[in-house]
């Protein structure tokens, strides 16, 4: 007996389709990345990031307003204009809350150290 012609290519689109059922977490919990981008507008994407302690972070203004990172508790205001960037190293291991200090209702953001 032969197997009829169609039935082996369904059998392989089931299969593919089956695999591609699954849902990634991204938004479950911190982005493992060393790069935060600020797109237009007012905000950091990755909001929360989980980097190993000795990491330095980059942030990236890709907005069209200036803004700035300011971890909490401490002094030290990193501004950027459009298409400025800057980074941190974080050393410590913690949990390390940031705003920018021009909208700091709207733009916060984590660094979590391991
Ligand atoms: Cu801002």
């Amino acid at each position: 007996m032969t197997v009829p012609r169609l039935v082996l290519p369904l059998a392989g689109l089931l299969l593919l389709s089956g695999c591609a059922g699954g849902r990634t977490s991204a938004a479950a919990g911190p982005a493992t990345t060393t790069t935060v981008n600020l797109p237009p507008s007012y905000r950091f994407d990755p909001e929360a990031i989980q980097v190993p302690a000795g990491t330095t972070v980059t942030w990236t203004n890709n907005d069209n307003f200036t803004h700035s990172v300011l971890i909490v508790g401490s002094n030290d205001v990193h501004t950027m204009k459009p298409g400025e960037k800057t980074t941190i190293t974080f050393n410590t291991p913690g949990q390390f809350d940031y705003v920018c200090t021009f909208h700091t209702q709207n733009m916060k953001g984590r660094v979590i150290v391991n």
